[in-house]
């Protein structure tokens, strides 16, 4: 009875965890969970999948135009992330302002909403366990010059502008972000 309890207890910090940490997303086919929400059941599966996350992934405009799609979303799935959906958007400047409204007033801003509005990009939805740490992680260092050997900036990218790929910074920013391009509809697997 007394270790009953304790399960319970257990099971509903995962609860709180899960409903503060954003959307957790379950790839589980079974319907342990609803997508796209925090809608869980308490079996074992649903546990296992406490760390699986989404986040948001571009191409940006002139490593589309060089034909990298396919050698960029190889790094990604090599790393053991999924692309959930992905559509190319030729985005107008005000759009991309808006998306970008976090850096609006610094130097780069305007270079940086030209840039991305100059040609079709490729948005992405990935998944996967720790799946924003780790886009980022194979993404590399903003600048593509002090990126580690091997990651996407490093071999793809130009200059700190044209780092060739956009990743969400948190949780919190990727679901924003996602929901920036993509419907609940075109997210459902
Ligand atoms: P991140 O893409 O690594 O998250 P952020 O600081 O969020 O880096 O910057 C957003 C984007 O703005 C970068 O990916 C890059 O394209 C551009 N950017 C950032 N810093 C500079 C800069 O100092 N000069 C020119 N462009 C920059
Ligand atoms: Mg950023």
């Amino acid at each position: 009875m007394k270790f009953h309890s304790v399960v319970v207890a257990l099971m509903s910090l995962f609860f709180v965890e899960t409903s503060l940490s954003g959307a957790p997303v379950s790839t589980h086919k079974e319907g342990n969970s609803i997508p796209g929400t925090n809608v869980a059941k308490t079996d074992k599966s649903s546990v296992e999948n406490q760390s699986l996350q989404r986040t948001l992934s571009i191409i940006k405009p002139d490593a589309v135009e060089e034909n990298l799609v396919d050698s960029i979303n190889a790094r990604f799935t090599q790393g053991g992330l999924q692309i959930i959906a992905q559509k190319k958007l030729h985005l107008t400047k005000s759009q991309v302002e808006k998306f970008y409204e976090v850096h609006r007033g610094k130097v780069f801003y305007d270079g940086l909403c030209e840039y991305m509005s100059s040609g079709p990009v490729m948005v992405q939805v990935m998944c996967g366990k720790n799946a924003v740490s780790k886009n980022r992680e194979i993404m590399g260092s903003t600048n593509p010059n002090e990126a580690k050997i091997g990651t996407v900036r490093k071999d793809f990218g130009k200059d700190i502008r044209h780092n060739a790929v956009h990743g969400s910074d948190s949780v919190e920013n990727a679901n924003i972000e996602i929901s920036f391009f993509f419907s609940e509809l075109e997210l459902m697997q």
